[in-house]
């Protein structure tokens, strides 16, 4: 008798956003993939995912997948390949590193990732390689240094308030952050709260965005000055009564300073640098004042800037002063990092790991394939990468640098996909690699409090294997110190790391599917002391030395030591000038997930072709009309568009959405080629909101 195919089975979203959604995976009669679902019975999901992972079929069953390893044939970069078996590939790929390692020692190898996964296992099995080789170890900087080091620095650890607790507040201030597109489940739980308790929704941006047309009060600012806009609101509070001087007193570290210090920075100083009406400034800052069950949702966007850190630290700080953190529903959340406390040896090698050996910064790639001394931190030239779960060629600044370093004759690359990415057209060699309903793992989530399972659904096709195969094979094959991780399987990984972890086993897991791990109330919402050593929220933090989730080994990274030392609007972005009037913010597209998403059909179809997004005044003032072909460029280089006329743009500023595949532009020059590696202050990251642009019609076009 045969078994007939079950109906559905359940998983967690894999992709890089911070809703790590619960999902109910539905088949069709012959066992194929229909249709995804939001988990209705998971808190968080409540049954809502986007609705590019809801028909996930598209990107699981695409025509163009990579079914089979390809050795390079034609010129580097040409996308010229011949088939070769998993074998032949394995071999040779070991060869050319064993090479590079006795050419030019261990460190000459480096293994590049990131979160085109967030699967611990299929993630971070990497890093096993890594530490059992001393291959050259990362410095993860494209995403969300800034962010975490700036909350951090307020409440001395990376966790708050139950994100479910959203639903129970009497207003939301969504800043930075645009949930529509990029975590829908905010909005989920914010729209609960408008339509039980009549919630008010507050949204800052630099555009209106599809969450601020969501909103009661939208707020747009000039990019980078968010700082401004915070400590004219916590002027506002202090000046009139709002300020709960008694939590001040009780819960952090200089509230008197913060008080005289923020004196002078008025409602009318704040308009000035944020471009918004003074009296805009007061009416938040009042109504912030007056709510006392007020939840602020931080998100990354506002603090990909060279002063982002400043301007998180800044606006987490606005919840301190109004003591709203002792409310159920109120607080300020940005990330849940801290709460989940994993045991990853057997995945990662960590007791391998060598902390001599150099951290690359995975945002320099560019310098660091050209040469750049600096960017090597005095160490060998990288001769050979391994790269998986991420698409530098699209989604890192410097992009030109970065295509030349990748055309490197004297580089050997292996690119791990699932697609024939901008990065894997650079590849010496190719692996085809499995989708996440195809493969084992488990996922926590950033933006919720649930560690999920995510089972395989369904066998891949002939061809495709997962990371972990492909970390275990190459480790065979290079002499690499012995671990047991080498010898798990996914499940095995699993089931380790939960038992050490105190957290149940694989088989309780399968059950259960998730498991909550959000603290009591009096943690979250830190009752007990905040996470620092004093117990205290810090208005000033020692910028030098606060307890960064991303810290590198090292010193800090550049001008830290003129950081503003309280709140304070910092003039460190790259400002516009004569030659480049605007500034460029290049946010994310609802259809795309970073470069994922950006090879189905739908996706591309929704989102239309490469823009860029000017207020309708200034693009008049350069002739630029709806639809114009333009040029946009900097010292960096330059990329050919279209121009679509906004008017609910900041002032100075220009945006452009998504990172679509650079042969969607002219000239194969993606966004990034505009957007600056340099590391921001203190402990890195990448200032992909922050390009000093200037923007012209082409003639004849
Ligand atoms: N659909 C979709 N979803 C995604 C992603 C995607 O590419 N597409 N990416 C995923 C990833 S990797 C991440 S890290 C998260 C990030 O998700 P978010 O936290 O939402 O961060 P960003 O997407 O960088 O930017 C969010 C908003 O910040 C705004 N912004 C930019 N500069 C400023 C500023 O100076 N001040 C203010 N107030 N706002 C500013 C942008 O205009 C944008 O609307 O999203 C994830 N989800
Ligand atoms: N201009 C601009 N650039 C940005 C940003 C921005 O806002 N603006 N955002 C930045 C941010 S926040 C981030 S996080 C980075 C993200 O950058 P990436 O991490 O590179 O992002 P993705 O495009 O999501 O994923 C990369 C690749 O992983 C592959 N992949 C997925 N699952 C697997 C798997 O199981 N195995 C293997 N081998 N491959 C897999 C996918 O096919 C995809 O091609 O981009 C950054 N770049
Ligand atoms: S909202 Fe985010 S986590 Fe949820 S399904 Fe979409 S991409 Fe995945
Ligand atoms: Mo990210």
């Amino acid at each position: 008798m045969t078994s007939q195919p079950p109906k559905s089975t359940f998983s967690a979203c894999p992709h890089d956003c911070p809703s790590t959604c619960a999902l109910e995976v539905q088949f069709d009669a012959d066992g194929t993939i229909r249709r995804l679902k939001g988990a209705r019975d998971n808190a968080y999901t409540a049954g809502v995912i986007c609705a590019k992972v809801a028909r996930y079929a598209e990107r699981l069953y695409h025509p163009e997948r990579l079914l089979k390893p390809m050795r390079r044939v034609g010129a580097k970069g040409e996308g010229r390949f011949e088939e070769i078996s998993w074998e032949a590939a394995l071999d040779l790929i070991a060869e050319k590193f064993l090479a590079a390692e006795a050419e030019f020692g261990a460190e000459s190898i480096w293994p590049y990732h990131y979160a085109g996964t967030m699967g611990l296992v299929q993630r971070d099995s990497i890093h096993r390689l890594r530490h059992a080789k001393g291959y050259s170890r990362q410095f993860d900087s494209f995403c969300t240094n800034m962010a975490w080091t700036g909350y951090v620095a307020g409440t001395g650890r990376l966790a708050g308030p139950d994100p479910r607790e959203m639903a129970l507040s009497d207003q939301i201030v969504i800043w930075g952050t645009n949930p529509v597109a990029t975590q829908v489940n905010v909005m989920t739980h914010a729209i609960a709260a408008r339509k039980k308790r009549g919630a008010r929704i507050i949204v800052v941006d630099v555009y209106e965005t599809e969450t601020m047309k969501q909103a009661d009060i939208g707020l747009v600012v000039k990019p980078g000055t968010d700082a401004a806009l915070a400590c004219a609101i916590m002027h506002v509070l202090f000046r009139d009564g709002h300020a709960d001087r008694d939590y001040l007193e009780r819960y952090t570290d200089c509230p008197a300073e913060l008080e005289a210090h923020l004196k002078d920075r008025t409602p009318a100083w704040a308009a000035r640098i944020t471009g918004l009406d003074a009296h805009r400034i007061e009416e938040a800052a009042r109504l912030i004042g007056s709510v006392r069950k007020t939840y602020f949702r931080l998100g990354y966007g506002f603090t990909r800037s060279r002063n982002g850190v400043v301007g998180m630290h800044a606006a987490c700080s606005i919840a301190a002063v109004t003591g709203c953190w002792t409310q159920e529903g109120g607080g300020a959340f940005h990330n849940n990092g801290a709460i989940y406390e994993l045991n990853k040896e057997m995945i990662e090698a960590g007791s391998l790991r060598d902390p001599s050996v150099r951290a690359l910064d995975q945002s320099l790639v560019g310098r660091i394939l050209s040469g750049d001394k600096a960017a090597l931190l005095g160490g060998p030239p990288v001769k050979a990468m391994l790269i998986q779960n991420t698409n530098p060629v699209s989604v890192a600044p410097e992009q030109d640098r970065v295509k030349k370093g990748f055309l490197r004759e004297d580089l050997f690359t292996v690119v791990h996909e699932q697609f024939l990415t901008e990065t894997a057209r650079m590849a010496d060699i190719v692996l085809p690699a499995t989708q996440f309903l195809e493969h084992d793992d488990i996922y926590k989530g950033g933006g919720h409090q649930y560690l999920l399972l995510g089972p395989k659904a369904v066998d891949p096709p002939a061809g495709p294997k997962e990371n972990i195969f492909v970390i275990n094979e190459i480790a065979r094959r290079v002499d690499s110190k012995s671990h047991p991780g080498f010898d798990l399987g996914a499940r095995d990984h699993i089931d380790w790391m939960l038992k050490n972890s105190g957290y149940g086993t694989l088989a309780e897991l399968e059950v259960s599917r998730w498991i909550d791990l959000q603290p009591d109330f009096e943690t979250a919402h830190y009752l007990k002391g905040f996470g620092h050593a004093d117990g205290r929220f810090h208005f000033r933090p020692d910028w030098g030395r606060s307890p960064s989730p991303n810290k590198p080994d090292g010193d800090p990274f550049g001008p830290w030591q003129s950081m503003p030392e309280l709140p304070d609007q910092w003039d460190s972005i790259e400002a516009a000038d004569d030659r480049h009037p605007f500034r460029l913010v290049t946010a994310p597209a609802r259809s795309f997930l970073n470069s994922s998403f950006n090879e189905t059909e739908t996706s591309r179809k929704k989102e239309g072709r490469p823009e860029v997004w000017l207020r309708p005044e200034e693009a008049a003032r350069l002739g630029i009309a709806e639809g114009a072909r333009v040029r946009m460029g900097n010292d960096r280089g330059v990329v050919t568009l279209h121009a679509r006329l906004v008017a609910a743009v900041a002032p100075g500023t220009v945006i452009s959405e998504g990172l679509w595949p650079n042969d969607a532009f002219e000239d194969g020059r993606g966004i990034n080629t505009l957007t600056g590696a340099d590391p921001v202050a203190p402990y890195g990251g990448a200032a992909y909101h922050d390009t000093a642009v200037w923007v012209r019609v082409v003639q004849g076009a």
